[in-house]
């Protein structure tokens, strides 16, 4: 796979960008009306760069005017190296000091400085402003040039080449594409051009289009307008999606592969502090940018609730702006909890995600934190946690089984999701809707002799058993049989009933409450009650002021 490189312009306005890229490629990329009206570049402008080792650049020519600033953060945002372009007799102005702050925000440090229009300056306005470049960008070749008489081109093509060093990204990592342009071409839809971050692209690739959340299928992919199978990362792609309209995209939107980056209203960020960082601040990432409210953790980190959904990864830069650029944000989170915890954010600075973790979180919402396996958890099913936290649930679950009731020693699990990943882990036993020591069984304990007291109580009159649990148990233990609303009868008291009605409906089909009240010579109540039981138990059916036999039978009561 030959190597795709994005190369970015930066520089004050005026001072030669888009006239330097012209020179290089051979493109003019103020193409709008207002451009060449006023001679300014508005927008983003795209062009393709043959380097003498054969490699090709993709450029991207930004707007130098200080009111477009967030346009050129946008097409500086996907860039590999720069060409900061100084005008020789003006020397560095405030947007090559922003320009130059900016890149240094995202992470792009390498490059190469053209001192322009030397046709225009004398030899000693030359050198100064070439001693100024070594001092503004250390580290960085500085060649003069002039677009105009093409003076120094082959000089900064050779530069350009040597500063032009391996890609970053991963081209193994998930597809994921900033749009940076979206129109519309007669016959063919609606087009998408954006650098490609990381991942490839290719003809019937669905992937999701965020934060809207579209699903779209990808026609066919262009690089510098020649259509491939297949487009990888760091190469300038232009996607035609069919049954998008040209309105449901915009600048700032992103393609995705599915499932593999959420849209998130915060983010933690290790701060790079330029000026006093205000409460409220623009945040730029990708080709976006969206109103955030700066919430600081400890003197280097923040969590940034934004107005807006971003796509981002660990690892993203986002510069901030106030009226001018007054900081950056490397993402440690692209998706944190919303209590920013400074420890926490120590920790994913250290890149020890294992440590971030305790209570069970789902593997899948780990993976932007993490590049490849995620080590030193535990792990359940889709869920990780730490081995402090499981610990700490099982004391929690032992304290509570040792508090519960003896006549049912069980205590129910809980409710979280991750339950029946993580509690097999535990070794306790589940019986129906709760969980046991292993083995455990149920025990009268202290109240022993409650229930003797109690049993010496009960006969064919129902009475009052203010422990339902162990009116519960002793009627399990076939001891007392539950009547009405919390009262009971003995078990035999029971019985007996329940033989006189079954012989009396035996004998006379049916049987009324009275004629109960006078076999058992008992009153109304009781036997209205026994009925009503009788009936639960599915002995009996009611029919009007009889009742007759089920012909199950009913199930059989010991
Ligand atoms: N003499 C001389 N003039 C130049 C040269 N390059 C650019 N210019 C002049 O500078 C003007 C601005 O050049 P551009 O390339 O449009 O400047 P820019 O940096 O793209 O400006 P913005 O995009 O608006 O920030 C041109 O209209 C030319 O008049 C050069 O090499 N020599
Ligand atoms: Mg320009």
């Amino acid at each position: 796979m030959s190597e795709h490189l994005v190369l970015g312009t930066a520089g004050h306005i005026d001072h030669g960008k888009t006239w330097l890229v012209r020179a290089l490629t051979g493109k003019d990329t103020d193409r709008l009306p207002e451009e060449k009206a006023r001679g300014i570049s508005i927008d983003l402008g795209y062009a393709p760069l043959e380097l003498p080792d054969g490699r090709r650049l993709s450029v991207i020519d930004v707007p130098g005017h200080e009111r477009f600033v967030r346009t050129m953060v946008a097409g500086a945002t996907g860039i590999d190296l720069f060409l900061l372009v100084i005008d020789a007799l003006e020397g560095a102005r405030p947007q090559t000091l922003e320009h130059l702050q900016i890149l240094r925000l995202l992470g792009i440090d390498k490059g190469v400085v053209a001192v322009t229009k030397a046709d225009a300056a004398d030899p000693e306005t030359l050198e100064l402003a070439l001693a100024e470049a070594a001092e503004l960008v250390p580290e960085t070749e500085a060649v003069a040039v002039s677009a105009k008489t093409g003076a120094g081109l082959d000089e900064l093509r050779a530069a350009l080449a040597r500063a032009a060093g391996e890609r970053r990204a991963p081209a193994t990592a998930a597809t994921r594409l900033f749009v940076d342009r979206v129109f519309t071409l007669r016959g063919i839809g609606t087009v998408a051009t954006g650098t490609l971050w990381t991942g490839s692209i290719g003809d019937g690739d669905v992937l999701r289009a965020e934060p809207a959340g579209l699903e779209v299928r990808v026609r066919s992919v262009q690089v510098h307008d020649r259509p491939v199978e297949r487009a990888d990362a760091g190469q300038r792609v232009a996607v035609s999606l069919p049954g998008i309209e040209r309105t449901q995209l915009r600048r700032g939107d992103v393609l995705v592969a599915p499932g593999a980056f959420r849209p998130s209203y915060r983010l933690d960020v290790a701060l790079d502090e330029l000026e006093p960082i205000a409460a409220r601040v623009q945040v730029h990432h990708g080709t976006t940018q969206a109103v955030a409210r700066v919430v600081r953790v400890g003197a280097r980190h923040a969590q940034l609730r934004l107005a807006m959904p971003v796509v981002a990864a660990r690892g993203d830069r986002v510069v901030l702006r106030a009226q001018t650029t007054v900081g950056g944000g490397r993402v440690l989170d692209p998706a944190p909890p919303r209590h920013a915890d400074p420890a926490r954010m120590e920790q994913l600075e250290r890149g020890d995600v294992a440590a971030t973790i305790h209570a069970p979180v789902r593997v899948e919402e780990l993976r932007h934190l993490v590049d490849g396996e995620l080590s030193g958890v535990e792990r359940a099913g889709d869920w990780a946690f730490s081995r402090a936290w499981l610990d700490e649930l099982r004391a929690a679950l032992e304290a509570r089984l040792a508090e519960a009731d003896p006549l049912d020693p069980g205590v129910p699990p809980p409710p979280e999701p991750w339950a029946a990943d993580v509690i097999p882990l535990l070794g306790l036993e589940r019986r129906g809707a709760k969980l046991y020591r292993p083995g455990a069984t149920a025990e009268l304990g202290a109240r022993t002799a409650d229930a003797e007291r109690l049993q010496q109580e009960l006969g064919l009159e129902p009475v009052k058993v203010a422990d339902q649990q162990l009116a519960r148990y002793l009627e399990e233990q076939g001891r007392l049989v539950r009547v009405g609303d919390g009262l009971a009868v003995s078990a035999a008291a029971y019985a007996e009933a329940r033989a006189a009605v079954v012989a009396e409906c035996e004998a006379a089909g049916r049987i009324t409450l009275a004629r109960l009240r006078d076999l058992l010579d008992t009153s109304r109540r009781t036997a209205q009650l026994l009925l009503e039981r009788l009936d639960a138990d599915g002995v009996t059916r009611r029919i009007g002021d009889e009742r007759v036999l089920r012909r199950s039978g009913g199930r059989p009561r010991g």
